[in-house]
């Protein structure tokens, strides 16, 4: 990425809304397009460039719109058309982009061309989908007679029988969820088309669902076995299959070309390895801007995501310094902690007990905002939103969350113990809605949530922090101001320092001479700066988190303290 003219959202910052937890104009206790309108004014005085909005197309809600039955209609549950149209308008009007949640490695069950598709093995879009019987030598529907060995993402296999053809289906995801066939020129053709479409309505972009998953190794094989389970890993035959980056180019010239300057698309992409992101990545291949990789949120994992592990943020800084590193001279990184399938990155990264909540977010934020790449706040990160702090599995709404828990249970496992993995790990997390003020539901809904609110919303809330200067809201107002003013923050090279230090987080920006020191206590332990990076002490503060204080030290970085500097 040259500094000569660089592309506008390199000194963007994008807005994650998840339109059912975000804000409820009718009263049924589920998020919509007008309550989102509603809250423009909150997202402009934040001061985001870009909106990506979860999935508001019609859909079943199996896995709350990530199962698509109409790509160009919106759900009842979210509005209408005409209210898509009016979002549109008026976050235009705010210089707001909004960017669409594109899921176009599997449709909904509902959708209509599988409904054709399943009605015959010759029906004219039969091949649209994954289609295979049983394993040879065995009946179908028998355990084990499935296809291929891949467990889904959300328990159980792959494949689904149907009974109509006796046939099974592929779904890396619900059953609900059959997988397109992209070798199929067809649904390539149509899934473009309808890009079109809604590029020609108005919209920003795509934030492209699973995008990494289009292309299959047609022969499908097996996977390695997942130990303690009766399934194999598909990932092998699943993930950057080997015509993906001929599917990601020819979009660009059916979809974005002539039109791509103004625009941003952004794959999420399981897996990604650095060399893979570079790939996608590099302007001259015209593929994507840039990619969601997933290697530092899964740093405190073990086996699964359900095995919770602590992090060591020597991890945490080895992966993110390959990542800039690997980025610094083609591609473009992405930045978030958290999203609507990630825990609360307060609860996760930082310490959301009483006594760090607001210093831990904020540092956290600091570190995120300070790297090279796009940064994208998830709604309620920036007043420090933290997790769930449900008693009951009954509390859970989460398709993943629900099918793991059934699976687990029919295998024995002790429910409290269940219980304990969901807690730091369930998408439900981020999905409690949105704190606007201390009334009752939070402000989000005049009817009955959804999902539980979080009781915490009475003291951690939009309207308390609104008019504090140093909330964590008004923190994050600060960083993405800075990231509009600042060339360094926006383009200056990375280099980590202190890569071995298991507490402080440090890091300098630097361009045409002019050097910006990032340094974060990513802990509650206090640490003598000058000792750890001199430098450091007696610089320009350009923002820092807890200079405010009465107990600040420039020379000591206190609990959670984060400060950006400028080097003389
Ligand atoms: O959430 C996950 C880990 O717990 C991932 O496995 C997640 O399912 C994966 O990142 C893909 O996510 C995307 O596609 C899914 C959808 O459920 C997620 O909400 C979406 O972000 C299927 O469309």
């Amino acid at each position: 990425m040259t500094s000569a003219n660089p592309p506008w959202w390199t000194s963007a910052v994008v807005y994650q809304v998840y339109p059912r937890s975000f804000a409820d104009s009718d009263g049924d206790g589920i998020g919509d397009l007008e309550g989102i309108r509603g809250k423009l004014d909150h997202l402009a005085d934040l001061g985001v460039d870009v909106v990506w909005l979860s999935p508001v197309y019609r859909s079943p809600q199996d896995d709350n719109g990530y199962d698509i039955s109409d790509y160009q209609d919106i759900d009842p549950a979210f509005g209408t058309l005409d209210q898509f149209d009016a979002l549109l308008a008026d976050a235009h009007a705010r210089g707001i982009k909004i960017v669409m949640d594109l899921v176009v490695n599997h449709t909904s069950d509902e959708h209509p061309w599988f409904v054709e598709s399943r009605s015959s093995t010759v029906s004219p879009k039969r091949d649209w989908y994954w289609w295979r019987d049983a394993r040879e030598g065995m009946d179908a529907g028998t355990p084990g007679a499935e296809p291929t060995n891949w467990q889904s993402f959300f328990s159980g296999p792959c494949w689904e029988l149907d009974e109509t053809t006796g046939q099974y289906y592929l779904h890396l995801f619900s059953r609900r969820q059959p997988d397109l066939n992209w070798e199929n020129a067809q649904v390539r053709r149509a899934v473009y088309e309808m890009m079109r479409w809604w590029l020609d309505r108005g919209v920003d972009g795509f934030r492209m669902d699973v995008i990494n998953m289009i292309s299959k190794q047609p022969d499908l094989p097996d996977g390695p076995p997942i130990p303690g389970t009766p399934y194999g890993d598909g990932s092998v035959a699943t993930f950057f299959g080997p015509r993906l980056h001929e599917f990601l180019a020819e979009m660009h010239r059916e979809v974005f070309a002539g039109r791509d300057a103004d625009l941003i698309t952004v794959g999420e992409m399981p897996g990604a390895t650095v060399e893979q992101a570079r790939l996608v990545t590099d302007p001259a291949r015209a593929e994507l801007d840039m990619v969601f990789q997933f290697e530092h949120v899964q740093l405190d994992q073990g086996a699964s995501k359900w095995d919770h592990r602590p992090l060591r943020l020597t991890d945490l800084k080895a992966s993110f310094g390959r990542w800039q590193a690997g980025l610094a001279d083609v591609g473009w990184n992405s930045l978030y902690w958290d999203n609507h399938d990630q825990p609360r990155a307060v609860s996760r990264f930082g310490d959301d007990s009483p006594a760090y909540r607001r210093d831990s977010a904020t540092c956290l934020a600091t570190l995120l905002h300070g790297h090279r790449g796009t940064p994208y706040v998830y709604q309620g990160e920036e007043i420090g939103m933290a997790n769930s702090t449900w008693s009951s599995v009954r509390d859970f709404r989460d398709i993943e969350t629900l099918n793991h828990v059934a699976e687990a249970t029919a295998l024995g496992a002790d429910p409290e113990e269940v219980l304990a993995t969901l807690r730091p790990a369930s998408r439900d997390n981020a999905r409690t809605p949105v704190q606007w003020d201390a009334t009752e539901h939070a402000g989000f809904t005049t009817g009955t949530p959804w999902i539980g609110v979080n009781p915490d919303h009475v003291e951690w809330n939009v309207a308390a922090q609104r008019e504090d200067p140093h909330s964590v809201l008004a923190h994050h107002r600060a960083l993405i101001a800075l990231r509009h003013a600042d060339r360094t923050v926006q383009l200056g090279d990375f280099t980590m320092l202190l890569p071995d230090h298991e507490d402080v987080y440090a890091f300098t920006r630097s361009l045409d001479g002019d050097t910006l020191l990032v340094v974060c206590n990513v802990s509650a332990t206090p640490y003598p700066l000058a000792e750890l990076l001199p430098e450091a002490v007696g610089d320009e503060l350009v923002l820092g988190n807890r200079d405010h204080l009465p107990d600040h030290d420039d020379a000591v970085l206190g609990p959670w303290d984060a400060r950006i500097l400028r080097l003389r």
